[in-house]
């Protein structure tokens, strides 16, 4: 590293963006987007549902309430919610060696040895998080609903990945435009146990760490059509990889239909295409690999503006900020 200096606070110019530097400071990282809530969304299946929104509600008070270094409290889910669980869960298990890149199926088999994934019971976060931490060193915070982009990249950069613990709506158990427990969990802890996978997840975090509005715009679109909604090659075969494609059966199906357009993962491009969560994706990208998806991402991210460098210390979970001129 030489001619590489580690910066203090003082010098970041002014003009950057505040951002965590230890996984502490993730507790200040729970902002909300309040699109979708069933409060607020009349489309949504639980916006004239009163038992639903006060289900909600409790739920949402534990990831308020949380702090870095506490457990994450368990949920007595009722019988309703693992009901749902169960139809989501059944559904993957049938299509998932048809349709599921191999990393994610290998992960799945983890964690239905560990007694964590099972048909009957939601998977409580406190326990997947332990699990993570053996393959990869994530971990789980609980977070109350969709966060803002820049608070939920942020985390990442520590490998710590903010999971909602509420469930969707029993009327609609097939596909949410909301992240529930049952995508974060089905869609993507599977391949956040997959080093390769992990490793990419970090580096779009860290890559987000103090960059401009319009730079976390573009990452997080690079993040929606890969970790969200990534298709991937195998051996010719077309796999889903995104989370949002695991957890929803309607648009698995969709997304390996002839429906959509497929285009190939080039950051440069797939960070500028508009992208809307209501529907269906008209447009997905697909990746050679996760390591091609990397080296792809990192060529591209060293042409971006951020007049510094960062890297996470796992020892100390701090971020160490490096002057890059
Ligand atoms: N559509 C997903 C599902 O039904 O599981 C949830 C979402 C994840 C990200 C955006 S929407
Ligand atoms: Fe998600």
């Amino acid at each position: 590293f030489a001619g590489v200096d580690l910066m203090s606070d003082n010098n970041i110019s002014t003009k950057t963006p505040w951002f965590p530097r230890h996984a502490s400071d993730l507790d200040n990282c729970n902002h909300l987007m309040t699109k979708y809530e069933p409060e607020l969304d009349m489309n949504h299946p639980g916006f004239a549902d009163k038992e639903y929104r006060e289900r909600r509600k409790q739920i949402a008070e534990i990831a308020f309430a949380y702090k870095y270094g506490d457990q994450i409290p368990s949920i007595t889910y009722t019988e309703s919610e693992n009901a749902t669980w169960q139809r989501v869960f059944n559904t993957v298990l049938d299509l998932m060696p048809k349709h599921a890149c191999r990393e994610y199926k290998a992960a799945f088999g983890k964690l239905q040895a560990a007694d964590i994934f099972v048909p009957h019971r939601i998977p409580q976060l406190e326990d997947v998080s332990n699990f993570l931490r053996k393959h990869t060193g994530f971990t789980l915070r609980p977070a109350a609903g969709l966060l803002t982009a820049r608070d939920f990249l942020a985390s990442l950069a520590f490998r710590v990945f903010q999971s909602t613990q509420y469930v969707r709506h029993a009327n609609s158990p097939f596909h949410t435009p909301e992240p529930d427990c049952i995508h974060e969990l089905l869609g993507h802890i599977p391949l956040l146990a997959d080093p390769s996978f992990a490793q990419f997840s970090q580096e779009i975090g860290l890559a987000s760490l103090g960059a401009s509005d319009p730079e976390i715009e573009k990452l997080s679109t690079v993040y929606w059509f890969t970790v969200e909604f990534g298709l991937c090659k195998e051996n010719q075969q077309l796999k889903a990889y995104g989370a949002a494609l695991l957890s929803s059966i309607g648009e698995l199906l969709h997304a390996l239909s002839d429906k959509p357009e497929l285009r190939a993962f080039e950051p440069a491009s797939t960070s500028v295409q508009p992208y809307q969560d209501q529907e269906y994706q008209p447009i997905y990208y697909v990746a050679e690999s996760f390591e091609d998806a990397k080296e792809k991402f990192r060529r591209w991210v060293s042409t971006m503006s951020r007049p510094f460098e960062v890297r996470f210390n796992p020892h100390t979970e701090r971020v160490e900020v490096l002057d890059s001129v």
